[in-house]
């Protein structure tokens, strides 16, 4: 199969579990679903959930089983959009080309739609795991990931060094956090789903660790090179936010070869490991080409 064919089965695949998952927008109480609804269904480009099924079959493991795992993934980082668009973070009124969730559902709302997800993820992967043992360890990495050690600790060193000048290693550790982690466990999740050997488990985190770079130092470029019809957001919101970015640190020139060399060494580690890596190439050379 061609890869944007395949591509685009993992992206159907997620949407459909994601609405059979989430609950209706005409359950009680209905305001809730609504927000949670229009945040998860806006338009995101799901590069987490097809991270973490393309890394469950590259091991032979059934993209099938692993589904709710990979909507587990996009409820959660929709939930962290979700408050990292609140007034309290970055107060952005636009996110995936539509008002954010609190301009529309108002903050109270907003919170408690993020807050719905994230236990919601965990609820769903908790229920999968105790049908398949491997989705413990799966969700594990996930929650790490999200949390302390991982996504929300990045924001909270974001949150904290607003407005300061800060040196390259509170840069990196800000941005291998709040954008790295989520998609390191997407690929180490997958990996662990689709029963990988503990070397190649490592592989994978491997390649999330330069991809998740890749893709951050991107989002800083297009933050300055990209336009609101092609991010769905305005331009130049970092700078906007007071905030030290790969670009204003290193330029833009050096910024895009940065991206680069990080894409270009995620492909070699997967060109190591035992399983299937095809899929998982393209994957890494789409996202490099990203516009958006
Ligand atoms: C609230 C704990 C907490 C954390 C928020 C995700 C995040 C942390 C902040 C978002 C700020 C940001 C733009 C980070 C850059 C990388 C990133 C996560 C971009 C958005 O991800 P995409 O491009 O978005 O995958 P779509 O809309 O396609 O899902």
């Amino acid at each position: 199969m061609e890869f944007l064919e395949k591509l685009k089965e993992y992206i159907d695949i997620t949407d459909k579990g994601l609405d059979r998952y989430l609950p209706k927008e005409d359950v009680y109480p209905e305001i809730l679903h609504k927000a949670m609804r229009y945040s998860v269904f806006a338009g995101g480009k799901r590069i987490r959930p097809v991270m973490l099924l393309a890394s469950c079959e590259a091991f032979g493991g059934n993209a099938d089983r692993a589904v709710p795992f990979a909507c587990a993934m996009e409820m959660i980082h929709t939930y962290s959009l979700i408050h990292d668009d609140l007034p309290a973070m970055d107060n952005d009124d636009y996110r995936r080309g539509r008002l954010t969730n609190h301009k529309v559902y108002g903050e109270a709302m907003a919170i408690l739609a993020g807050d719905g997800l994230l236990s919601w993820a965990f609820e769903l992967m908790a229920k999968e795991s105790v049908k398949n043992p491997l989705g413990i360890r799966a969700m594990a990495e996930i929650a790490e990931g999200a949390g302390i050690n991982g996504m929300v600790r990045g924001q909270v060193s974001d949150v904290i060094n607003e407005n300061k000048e800060i040196d390259e290693d509170t840069l990196k550790f800000i941005h291998n956090n709040k954008t790295g982690a989520m998609i390191k466990a997407s690929f180490a999740a997958g990996a662990v789903l689709g029963g990988a050997g503990e070397e190649d488990v490592n592989k994978l985190i491997a390649v999330g660790e330069n991809i998740g770079l890749g893709f951050q130092i991107q989002d800083d470029i297009l933050d300055v090179t990209g336009t609101f019809e092609t991010l769905g957001k305005p331009i130049n919101s970092d700078e906007k936010n007071h905030k030290t970015t790969f670009v204003s640190v290193y330029g833009l020139e050096r910024s895009g070869q940065m991206a680069e060399n990080a894409f270009k060494k995620a492909e070699n580690i997967l060109k190591e490991i035992s399983g299937n890596s095809d899929f998982l190439i393209g994957l890494t050379k789409y996202i490099s080409k990203r516009e958006c």
